[in-house]
Order: structure tokens, then C-alpha cells, then sequence
């Protein structure tokens, strides 16, 4: 119980700063309104319009293919093309018949180069072939996705059983801690394990007072596959329990289902993602 409750609180001290890790953002553009939209146009009616990068979002966040889809009127094809041009590149015709709504969607293999300049302009030449036919466009919807070069991972767990003799202090003792990737996205990056007894609060002097750490180098935190760290716990220094003893109990004192001086704290770091804590009773 008590070793939840600072949990919690240490979590709120410690569980700041954002992930390093994307999750793709797929994005939308609707356009539905644009000048010639709604109108059956002949051939010498060419036209175009304008699909924009999202605010905020750089060119070169994008991945992976972009797709542009266009509802459209009374596409008389093959015999009329109706021929689509992005920034100036041939996408391809076209599809429909007569008198009915459909929607031709075309790749566009490599948008970041494109939306250098934050837009593509979509041009629209109706009936290239001059054959007498005319459409009506209704909508155009450009989507493509971005990775934020930061976003979120969650780690939801931290479990750490004590070994023979491991939180305690004993020589040779071992910790192990398991962490599961709750997030979507794959960490890998570096990885520091530290065992404390303090918080950031008045009554400790220091923010964390660490008396044991463990750098695991590079790991790999698959979402939903537990990562388990094992690492040797080296003896706690007697001064530094007492005074851990005699703070948490000036603070805690009136809980009386779980003595707040058998806990230590672990504290697992990887960077750029919130650090993650648990506590383990101590004799
Ligand atoms: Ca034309
Ligand atoms: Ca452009
Ligand atoms: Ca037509």
C-alpha cells in the first residue's frame, strides 16, 4: 500500500519529458469547395487546386507513400481522360462512367519532395483528347502520414523480485527488473538502472540519492514483449539507510498497514522517455 503511494508520488516528480519514439500520424486533407468543384467543365475548362502540408508538420517527417483521391462526375472513361497532374508530374486519368460518382485514387510515391514548398498544386486537364466530354469533380483528399521525431512510449510496468540477497544489500545479490512497452512504437536506445532512497522533496537533500547503478547499453523495448533487466545490487551503505529511515518515517508516520522504511526505490532510464520507478520491500 505505502509502496504504491510513493510510487505514485515519485512517478509525478520523476515521469517527465517526452519520448523519443514516432508513432505514424496519418493525416486527411479534404477538399470539397474548391473554385470548379461542383461544376460540369469541358475541355477548355482546365483547372486545378491546391492541397497544403499540415501546419507545423516538415517535409521531412513524411514516409512511406502519399495518396490523392478524386471523386468525380460522369467520367467517361476510357473514351474521355480526364488527365491529373501534381505539381506538374502526370499521376494518370480518370475513372468512371456516365452519370455516376466514383473515385480514382493515385499514388504519389515520394511527397516530401513535392511539399518543399509546403503545398502541391493538383492540375486538372479535362479531356485531353478534345473528344466532347465533360466532369464534374467533387472532392479531392490528399493523405499521407508523418512520424513526430518525438512522441510518446508507454511503459506500464516494473516488477523487481529480489534475488538471493538482492535488495537487501548481501554480496552477490541480483535484481531483476521487467519492464513491458504498452506504447505502440519500438524503443531502442540506452538504458540505466538506479537504485535510491530519496525523492525530490525538502526533506532529502538530494534530488535522488543513488547507491547503486546499472548501465544496460543499448536495449530494445518491443511493445508488448517484456524487456527484463538483471543487474548485481551492490550493499547499501548503513548511514544512508538510516537517514532514509528516519526521513521516510517523519513523513509517513500515521500509515500503519505498511512501514514506509522497507522500501527502496528503482528507477529505470532511457533516454529521452519517462523514467519509470517501483519499490521493493526491504528486511
Ligand atoms: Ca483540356
Ligand atoms: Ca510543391
Ligand atoms: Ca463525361
Amino acid at each position: 500500500m505505502m509502496g504504491r503511494v510513493i510510487c505514485l508520488l515519485l512517478v509525478g516528480v520523476l515521469a517527465i519529458g517526452a519520448a523519443c519514439l514516432a508513432v505514424p500520424v496519418i493525416v486527411e486533407q479534404v477538399l470539397d469547395s474548391e473554385p470548379g468543384f461542383g461544376l460540369y467543365l469541358w475541355f477548355d475548362d482546365d483547372f486545378g487546386w491546391t492541397h497544403t502540408l499540415e501546419d507545423g508538420v516538415s517535409p521531412t517527417w513524411l514516409f512511406g507513400a502519399a495518396t490523392l483521391t478524386i471523386k468525380a462526375n460522369d467520367v467517361d472513361s476510357p473514351r474521355e481522360q480526364d488527365l491529373i497532374y501534381a505539381d506538374g508530374g502526370l499521376l494518370g486519368a480518370l475513372f468512371g462512367s456516365t452519370g455516376t460518382t466514383t473515385e480514382t485514387t493515385f499514388t504519389i510515391a515520394d511527397l516530401a519532395s513535392l511539399v518543399g514548398d509546403r503545398a502541391v498544386s493538383i492540375f486538372l486537364d479535362i479531356d485531353s483528347t478534345n473528344g466532347n466530354w465533360a466532369v464534374t469533380i467533387l472532392e479531392s483528399v490528399l493523405r499521407y502520414r508523418y512520424m513526430l521525431p518525438r512522441a510518446h512510449v508507454d511503459i506500464e510496468s516494473l516488477d523487481a523480485p529480489v534475488g538471493a540477497g538482492g535488495a537487501t544489500g548481501a554480496p552477490g545479490g541480483e535484481v531483476q527488473i521487467a519492464i513491458l512497452n504498452s506504447g505502440a512504437a519500438t524503443y531502442i536506445g540506452p538504458c540505466e538502472v538506479f537504485a535510491g532512497l530519496a525523492y525530490t522533496t525538502s526533506w532529502l537533500p538530494e534530488a535522488v540519492t543513488i547507491f547503486d547503478t546499472f548501465d544496460a547499453g543499448i536495449v530494445e523495448l518491443v511493445p508488448g514483449v517484456p524487456l527484463t533487466l538483471t543487474f548485481p545490487l551492490a550493499a547499501v551503505p548503513p548511514a544512508l539507510l538510516d537517514l532514509f529511515h528516519t526521513r521516510l518515517a517523519d513523513v509517513w508516520t500515521g500509515y500503519e498497514d505498511d512501514d514506509p522504511r522497507d522500501y527502496v526505490g528503482f528507477f529505470v532510464r532511457f533516454d529521452g522517455l519517462p523514467t519509470v520507478v517501483d519499490y521493493l520491500p526491504l528486511p
